[in-house]
């Protein structure tokens, strides 16, 4: 009996200590609330291909190497259309990091060259730290115009 009686003590000591240990793991069911690129819900969800206007023109992002952006130095592949849909060749195409909530750019000034058909390489996308980067690609297009400008925005985490 009193053997019974130690057995069953140790079995409800185990029983406490497994619904202790579930208290302390949290676990109540909710998901833990969204924090930095999670919770930025300003930021482009990167795709090949993604296309922003700019003015009457617009900018397809062919890719990004790599894809999406990482911290630290980037290149991507544009396309400028104009508004019937074909390349604009020619123009003079300015890139521009930019962290808005920081107000600051980048260090290194990117590098276009353009390739024909309406697309222009970007080098040295620089992107020194996590957070909401904009990626401003002013164009210039060759013929005179307004100057326009597409903005991509990319949200790196640390
Ligand atoms: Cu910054």
């Amino acid at each position: 009996m009193r053997r019974l009686l130690l057995v069953s003590m140790a079995l409800a000591s185990v029983v406490l200590s497994a619904a202790c240990s579930g208290d302390d793991d949290g676990d109540s069911g909710a998901p833990p609330p969204a924090t930095g690129c999670a919770a930025d819900d300003r930021k482009d969800i990167y795709t090949a291909g993604l296309s922003k206007p700019a003015g009457a023109l617009s900018v397809k992002l062919v890719d990004a190497t790599p894809g999406p952006p990482i911290k630290g130095t980037n290149a991507m592949t544009i396309e400028v259309l104009d508004a019937g849909g074909q390349p604009v060749d020619g123009a003079t195409v300015t890139v521009t990091p930019w962290m808005p909530d920081h107000a600051h750019g980048s260090a290194v000034k990117p590098v276009v060259t353009g390739l024909g058909g309406g697309k222009y390489t970007v080098e040295k996308v620089y992107l020194a730290m996590a957070g909401l980067w904009q990626i401003k690609i002013a164009v210039q297009p060759a013929g005179g115009g307004p100057l326009q400008e597409a903005t991509f925005q990319f949200c790196l985490d640390g």
